[in-house]
C-alpha cells in the first residue's frame, strides 16, 4: 500500500486535533503505521518557530515575516518528518499545512496568493496531501469552544472579521480543489464528523491498496 499524507485544516476549535487522534486510532486498527504532526511544529526549530509565531507578548509581526516564518517551519517539516517518513511507507497525518498558509496569511491577512503560490512552489515543490479534511465551523460555535482556555495567543486575539475570511478562504480552496478537500459539517455531533471522516478514510485505503 502506497503511503499518503492526509491534512486536517480549519478555524479554531473545529476539532483538528480531536478528529486527527480519531483517524490515526482509525488507520492502525487497519494495518496502517501512522506518523502524527503538526504545523506550525513538528520539529525542533518548527516548536521554537511556533513559540516566535503564537507569542503575544512579542512587538506586532510584518505578514511577509509571518508568512515567511510559517513556510520556513514547513521546509524543516518537509525534509525531516513528512518525506522520510512517507518514504518508509507510514502515513502522515498533519494537523494544518500548507493550505491554511493561504487561508490565514492569504485570505485572513491579505497577503497576495500569487506570493504564495512562488512561495509553495519553492518550499514544498510538487509534494501535495492525498486528502485534506477541512472542518467548517461557524464563528460562534468556534468562539463558544474555545473560551475560557487561558491566555488567548496571537491568532486567538484576532477579530470575528479575520476568522470570518480563514474560513471564507478555506471554502474557496476547497471549491478549487474538491476532490483533494473535503468539507465536514464541524456543528455536527463528534460521533457524527467522524461518521464522515471515516468514509473519506475507507475510500482513500481503497484507492491505495
Ligand atoms: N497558522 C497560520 O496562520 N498559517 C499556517 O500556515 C499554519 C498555521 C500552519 C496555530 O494553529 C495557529 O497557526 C492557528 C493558525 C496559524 N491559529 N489559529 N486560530 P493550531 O492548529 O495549533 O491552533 P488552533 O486552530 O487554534 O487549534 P484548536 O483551537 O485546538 O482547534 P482544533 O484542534 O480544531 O480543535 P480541538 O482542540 O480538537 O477542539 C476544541 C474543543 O472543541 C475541544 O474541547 C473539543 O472536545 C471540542 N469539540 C471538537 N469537535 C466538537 C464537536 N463536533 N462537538 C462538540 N465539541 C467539539
Amino acid at each position: 500500500m502506497s503511503a499518503c499524507l492526509i491534512t486536517f485544516e480549519g478555524i479554531e476549535g473545529a476539532g483538528k486535533t480531536t478528529h486527527m487522534q480519531f483517524a490515526r486510532d482509525y488507520l492502525e486498527k487497519q494495518g496502517v503505521s501512522v506518523v502524527q504532526t503538526r504545523e506550525p511544529g513538528g520539529t525542533e526549530l518548527g516548536e521554537r518557530v511556533r513559540g516566535l509565531l503564537l507569542d503575544d507578548d512579542l512587538p506586532a509581526m510584518a505578514a511577509k515575516t509571518e508568512l515567511m516564518l510559517m513556510f520556513a517551519a514547513r521546509v524543516e517539516h518537509i525534509n525531516k518528518v513528512i518525506q522520510p517518513a512517507l518514504e518508509q511507507g507510514q502515513w502522515v497525518l498533519s494537523d494544518r499545512f500548507y493550505d491554511a498558509s493561504y487561508a490565514y496569511q492569504g485570505y485572513g491577512r491579505g497577503m497576495d496568493l500569487a506570493l504564495i503560490d512562488q512561495l509553495k512552489t519553492f518550499s514544498v515543490g510538487d509534494l501535495k496531501p492525498d486528502l485534506s479534511l477541512l472542518f467548517d465551523l461557524d464563528l460562534e460555535t468556534s468562539a463558544a469552544r474555545v473560551s475560557g482556555r487561558g491566555k488567548a495567543d496571537r491568532f486567538e486575539q484576532e477579530q470575528a472579521e479575520f476568522f470570518s475570511r480563514v474560513r471564507a478562504g478555506y471554502l474557496a480552496l476547497a471549491k478549487q480543489e474538491p476532490e483533494r478537500i473535503q468539507i465536514l459539517d464541524a456543528c455536527q455531533t463528534i460521533t457524527e464528523v467522524q461518521q464522515g471522516i471515516v468514509i473519506h478514510l475507507a475510500a482513500l485505503l481503497k484507492e491505495k491498496s
